[in-house]
């Protein structure tokens, strides 16, 4: 584990809140086990292993029913993990309940790609967090994409908002949906009105092949849980946005500061962001089916 490493919370709340039937957990991810799957040479972070089975079993305790699983930068471009969870969870069935999201460079042969679609992949990870991973050229990230294209999957971008006018162009002209982890990650401090926050709100208004992760508020939040200084900016996308929007847990929340989040708490957040049945019903079952299962 990297030094300060804070591992995932060891006995989460049972939340009040009561997800809908077919609730998808939509972010997510699998760490090792180590032994089995070796985490990547060029990570910038070791986490602390977190399992499938860990994962599975929290996923039945929240009260939720399926997984989107995304494979995180500490395990970069070794799949293996995630369609190892994958695998696991679906079984043979045909509506399986997992789903994953890969990393790959575009050395990444056909045939990689259609082990991964069998086993659930429907979508890539672009990361633009320069804390995670290495740049890569903005001509090998086309090149990736026009091939996510042909296999019909999306594509998954991580970025800071203050890089968001420098990559905007980029995003836009991408041939694939485009769904924006995090809620672009607004900065809480400036409230939901600001420039920035207001331009990611009119990058959404004006390309509907952009859907946005309603999803940690634990990462966000000045003022700690329940993460109410948050809710505002996840209500607004809710409201604007509501066939557009999915929301995750995180889990096992790498990179925490402070303290690992109570995954029940953040189910609980989720009522607040969501009120009415039916914007549930959207965010956490009808959305998530749509770009996963359909
Ligand atoms: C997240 C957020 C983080 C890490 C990763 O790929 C990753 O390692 O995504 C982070 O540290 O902000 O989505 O889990």
């Amino acid at each position: 584990m990297s030094p300060g490493y804070i591992p995932f919370h060891p006995n989460p709340s049972k939340p009040k809140f009561k997800p809908p039937a077919g609730a998808v957990d939509a972010h997510c991810h699998v760490f090792g086990p180590e032994a089995e799957f070796p985490y990547a040479p060029e990570r910038k972070y070791t986490p602390s292993d977190a399992p499938k089975e860990e994962l599975f079993a929290l996923r039945d305790f929240l009260g939720l029913d399926k997984n989107v699983i995304v494979q995180a930068s500490c395990h970069s471009k070794d799949n293996r993990a995630m369609v190892d969870a994958l695998e696991a969870s679906n079984g043979h069935a045909s509506v399986g309940r997992a789903r994953g999201v890969a990393f790959v460079g575009e050395e990444v042969t056909d045939d990689e790609l259609k082990w991964m679609d069998r086993a659930g992949v429907r979508g890539v990870r672009f990361n633009f967090i320069k804390r995670l991973v290495d740049f890569t050229p903005r001509d090998v990230l086309q090149r990736i994409a026009a091939r996510v294209e042909e296999l019909g999957w999306h594509i998954v971008v991580y970025f800071e908002m203050p890089d968001l006018p420098e990559l905007e162009d980029f995003f836009t002209a991408l041939p694939t949906t485009v769904v924006v982890d995090h809620m672009g990650t607004p900065d809480v401090k400036k409230g939901v009105d600001h420039p920035e926050n207001q331009r990611f709100h009119r990058l959404m208004d004006k390309h509907k092949n952009f859907w946005v992760k309603v999803t940690c508020p634990e990462r966000m939040s000045i003022a700690g849980p329940p993460y109410d200084d948050v809710v505002p900016f996840g209500r607004a996308l809710v409201e604007r946005f509501p066939d557009r929007v999915i929301w995750g847990t995180d889990w096992p929340h790498p990179n925490m500061k402070k303290a690992a989040p109570d995954d029940g708490v953040l189910v609980d957040y989720i009522p607040k962001v969501a009120p009415s049945a039916a914007a549930q019903q959207a965010l956490l079952v009808d959305n998530p089916m749509r770009l996963y299962w359909a």
